[in-house]
């Protein structure tokens, strides 16, 4: 795959020269490039903001200099999907990494100040490029940077042969399961006065199992009642209703609701 990420701060994607991602580079499972959008200006201030039509604080960043920067690296490649940061777009989840890291060819477009000119992506959508405008969080941030290095990451890391083991993405937060993580533990088997859990010492891995799953219900119905109500009834065994029903979440008409009153433990 190659992605090509255009920012006015280059060095703020230099994480990505480390540890998976930058070792995915170095054995060519990722073509990453980072491109300074100055690079495309035409005016000796190099300049790519101006104020914003209509009035108002801040400026946005000009349609031109990033129409001239986003074909130059789409290098007229039609499978280039262009992705914007921004805190109006849809929330970036597993599904939209896991989608993402399906495609050849990745445009990450990092904006400034008070966003890039609307027409950018109106212009490519119109072209027939696909187009994905998305958020990592509702929260607001100075720029697309800190996004592009999140969208970098959890897609890159989906790459084959990035991950040693294919097997631990199976079992994370957010994956197929559709539950968050069980919890972890390592050496020492005491500290702080805090012990293991006993049945992890136990190597009865059927018991370790259900013991995980358990805790992964468990965190996910205090933490995230909305993947709860999202899970498909039918991947449920006898063990999780029981524990779902202990919890307050019952079946009703295939789904799962959470019962009256029932409040998260
Ligand atoms: C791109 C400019 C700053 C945003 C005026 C502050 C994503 N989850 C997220 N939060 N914020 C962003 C984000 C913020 C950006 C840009 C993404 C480009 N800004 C602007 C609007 C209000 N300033 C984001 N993904």
């Amino acid at each position: 795959m190659r992605i090509d990420v255009v920012t006015v701060f280059p060095d703020y994607l230099a994480a990505l020269d480390l540890s998976l991602i930058g070792k995915a580079r170095q054995a060519g499972l990722l073509d990453l490039r980072v491109h300074d959008l100055r690079e495309w200006t035409t005016d000796r201030h190099r300049t790519v903001d101006d104020t914003p039509f209509g009035g108002g604080a801040g400026m946005v960043m000009r349609p031109d200099v990033w129409g001239c920067a986003i074909d130059a690296v789409l290098d007229g490649d039609p499978a280039g999907h262009l992705v914007i940061p921004t805190p109006s777009g849809e929330v970036f989840t597993q599904r939209h990494a896991e989608a993402l890291a399906a495609e050849q060819h990745l445009v990450v477009a990092c904006g400034r100040y008070e966003g890039i000119d609307a027409r950018v992506a109106e212009h490519y959508r119109a072209a027939g490029r696909r187009v994905s405008e998305v958020s990592i969080g509702d929260y607001v941030l100075n720029g697309g940077e800190v996004a592009a290095l999140v969208l970098v990451e959890a897609v890159g890391r989906l790459l084959p042969g990035v991950v040693g083991n294919p097997e631990s993405l199976v079992e994370e937060s957010h994956g197929a399961a559709g539950l968050l993580e069980y919890p972890v533990y390592t050496k020492p088997p005491v500290w702080d006065g805090l012990e293991i859990p006993e049945v992890l010492l136990s190597g009865h891995h059927a018991r370790i199992d259900r013991w995980r799953r358990d805790r992964a219900l468990e965190r996910t119905a205090q933490r995230r009642p909305d993947m709860v109500a999202a899970l498909d009834v039918a991947r449920l065994d006898k063990h999780d209703r029981a524990l779902l029903a202990d919890l307050g979440w019952d079946e009703v008409d295939g789904r799962l609701r959470r019962r009256p009153g029932a409040v998260a433990e």
